[in-house]
């Protein structure tokens, strides 16, 4: 689906629910992590590029306080009054637009707010771990921004939207979704220093490779409000308190065994913690090869992460391990879980030519497996938030 599609869509909506035209159409996108899982809350690396599926806000102000907001994958409109949106809990997809509201009221204070409708149309899988939600706050974000002309930072736009959903949606969540989403750029993955919040474009010329990202969306749904990535963080800010730093970005291998042998880490722990420190060492080796020998030299690291999700993080699924499988029989050059894990999607970087094999491939192994059919579509790394008209 085209961005002028998706605008349309957003506007055509808009006129239906409000009437008119809106001030402006704003669309921000998904995105893939290449590599660097659960390392962003971890102070580490993360290299995440955005793909060519947008949300996009249709907004216009109001002169009084009231937020109307409307969706094209739920017709219901919710309403509120600026006043209650207070950071309380919500269990819509309205949390991720409210939440926005909270934060930015938070950041540069309320009285610069004012009442808007919105219309959303957005092409980003839902609940297939490639941030759809992210897209929706970083869409939001940018338009308000520039509306209620508050003159923010992506950087500060990027925070707003993890506290939005840590606070709003209830997920502990770290900030490269909203970094991926913001600070996109066509064909480049996004070098992502969690602690300095340094986002480095990094150009990965899979065309010029002859390579392809392909996506496989388990359509096991997982939710990261609630159980595994908030028990996964707790273990790594256990570990870095057992070992007396900062954040694991902080400790080595050598800190980690260490520290398994006098009993200060359990081997649980230990795994978890492994998992971390080498995924940031694997970002970092995934940077300096594709500089220096370009994207089909980086797949053993993508296997390495994966092998490293699965055993040591324990964040795979059998679904997603058939995926990662049967691409890299079907001739990728890497694969891996990409996201939170516990279900959504997996990638393979895969040889323009080996694309249609690997998707039969995927789609045999499930039908094989019994499991529920997958969507499979390929991604292009593209561009960030945007105004769009
Ligand atoms: C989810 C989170 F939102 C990110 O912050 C990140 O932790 C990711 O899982 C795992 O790398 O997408």
């Amino acid at each position: 689906m085209t961005s002028t599609t998706i605008d349309n869509e957003a506007t055509r909506l808009f006129a239906a629910q409000f009437g008119g035209e809106p001030d402006g159409v704003w669309s921000s996108p998904g995105r893939v992590n290449l590599i660097g899982e659960h390392t962003d809350y971890n102070d580490g690396f993360a290299l995440p590029f955005a793909i060519d599926h947008r949300a996009v806000v249709a907004v216009r102000l109001r002169s009084d306080d009231r937020v109307a907001i409307v969706s094209t994958f739920d017709g219901e409109p919710v309403e509120a009054d600026l006043a209650s949106l207070d950071g309380s809990q919500i269990s819509s997809w309205a949390a991720y637009v409210f939440g926005i509201v909270w934060a930015l009221g938070e950041d540069h204070g309320r009285d610069r707010l004012t009442g808007f409708e919105l219309a959303l149309h957005s092409d980003v899988p839902v609940g297939a771990g490639l941030s759809s939600s992210a897209s929706i706050e970083c869409a939001t974000a940018l338009a308000l921004d520039e509306l209620w002309s508050l003159g923010a930072s992506r950087a500060s736009l990027v925070l707003a939207g993890q506290r939005a959903e840590n606070t709003v949606v209830g997920a502990p969540t770290g900030i490269m979704d909203q970094t991926a989403s913001l600070f996109g750029e066509t064909d480049s993955a996004v070098f992502l220093d969690c602690r300095t919040q340094d986002a480095v474009p990094v150009p990965l010329g899979f065309a010029e490779a002859g390579l392809q990202v392909l996506v496989v969306d388990t359509r096991v749904s997982h939710d990261h409000a609630t159980g595994g990535y908030a028990s996964r963080r707790e273990a790594c800010e256990r570990a870095a308190a057992a070992l007396g730093v900062p954040a694991l970005r902080d400790a080595t291998l050598d800190d980690l065994q260490s520290a398994l042998a006098d009993g200060r880490l359990d081997d649980e722990t230990f795994r978890r913690a492994r998992h971390v420190v080498t995924e940031d060492d694997r970002v970092l080796a995934t940077v300096r090869t594709l500089r220096e020998s370009g994207a089909r030299a980086i797949g053993e690291l993508l296997d390495a992460s994966h092998r490293s999700m699965r055993d040591d993080f324990e964040i795979s699924v059998p679904e997603i391990d058939a995926a990662v499988d049967a691409m890299r029989g079907a001739g990728a050059v890497g694969a891996r879980l990409t996201g939170g894990g516990f279900g959504g999607s997996a990638i393979g970087l895969l040889p323009v030519e080996r694309v249609a094999d690997a998707t039969d491939a995927v789609r045999r192994a499930f039908a094989d497996a019994g499991y529920t059919e997958p969507r499979i579509f390929t991604v292009s790394p593209s561009a960030g938030a945007r105004r769009d008209g």
